[in-house]
């Protein structure tokens, strides 16, 4: 199976990266490392999320999140998924990025692919398409893939907050969206930076700062 994203307009003079995983992969925890070593260097860094960012996605956010929408529809969530990113990339992301700024965001396209393309069964192609519509063809510079077994994640998930309606999800359903992320990381080994989320919070945030300063140097000598 295919699942890489078609290629796509990439960030023009900034520079993008996003985290990728499932289930409390640790990606807000090295969002949030990433965020405060990358400020040190004097740029200007912006934090944000998936979905979320800005007031109108925060507000999808709450819909798709809350369990009192159980029976939400696959097509409808994709749908929903694809206008938060859609308002989040043309009020939020796009514009830092056009300022020369850094981006760090927690989840992205890949995350529908995973969820709603492959675990959700809507298939790569179609979210895939509607993603690059929704985002005006906007992909990533780098994408860190935390990969966790889904016992763990979905343990460590658990205890920080109340079950969401996705996090609810079969087990199933949560081994489908790791294989997945894996395939889109297989497909596109330029773009990605695989790590075992397993490992202490420290070396995995030092592992991630090494390859994203190199990141951040290049796009500083070739704006
Ligand atoms: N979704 C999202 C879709 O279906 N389609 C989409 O297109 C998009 C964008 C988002 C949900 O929406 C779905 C995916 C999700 O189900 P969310 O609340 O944002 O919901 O969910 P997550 O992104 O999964 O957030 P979590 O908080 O659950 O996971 P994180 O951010 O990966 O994990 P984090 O950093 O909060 O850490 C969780 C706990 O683990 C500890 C932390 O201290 C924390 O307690 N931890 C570690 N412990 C030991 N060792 C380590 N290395 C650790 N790293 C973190």
């Amino acid at each position: 199976m295919n699942v890489a994203p078609d290629p796509g307009k990439r960030a023009n003079s900034g520079v993008f990266v996003v985290f990728e995983g499932g289930e409390g992969a640790g990606k807000s925890t090295q969002a949030h490392l990433l965020v405060d070593h990358l400020s040190m260097g004097g740029r200007e860094v912006i934090n944000t999320r998936e979905p979320g960012g800005t007031p109108t996605a925060e507000a999808i956010r709450s819909i798709l999140l809350d369990r009192a929408h159980a029976g939400l529809d696959a097509r409808s969530e994709a749908l929903l998924f694809a206008a938060a990113r859609a308002a989040h990339v043309k009020d939020l992301i796009r514009p830092a990025l056009d300022r020369g700024a850094v981006v760090v965001c927690d989840r992205f396209i890949d995350s529908s692919l995973a969820y709603q393309g492959v675990a959700r069964g809507l298939g790569v192609k179609v979210i895939s398409e509607l993603s690059a519509w929704a985002t005006d063809g906007l992909v990533p510079d780098m994408t860190v893939l935390l990969d966790v077994p889904e016992e763990l994640g979905l343990a460590r998930a658990k205890r920080e907050s109340i079950v969401d309606r996705i996090e609810g999800e079969s087990a199933q359903f949560h081994s489908e969206v790791r294989k997945a992320f894996l395939d889109l990381a297989a497909a596109d080994p330029q773009r990605y930076l695989v790590l075992e989320a397993g490992q202490p919070v420290a070396q995995t945030a030092r592992e991630i700062a090494m390859v994203v300063d190199r990141l951040v140097s290049r796009a500083e000598v070739t704006p």
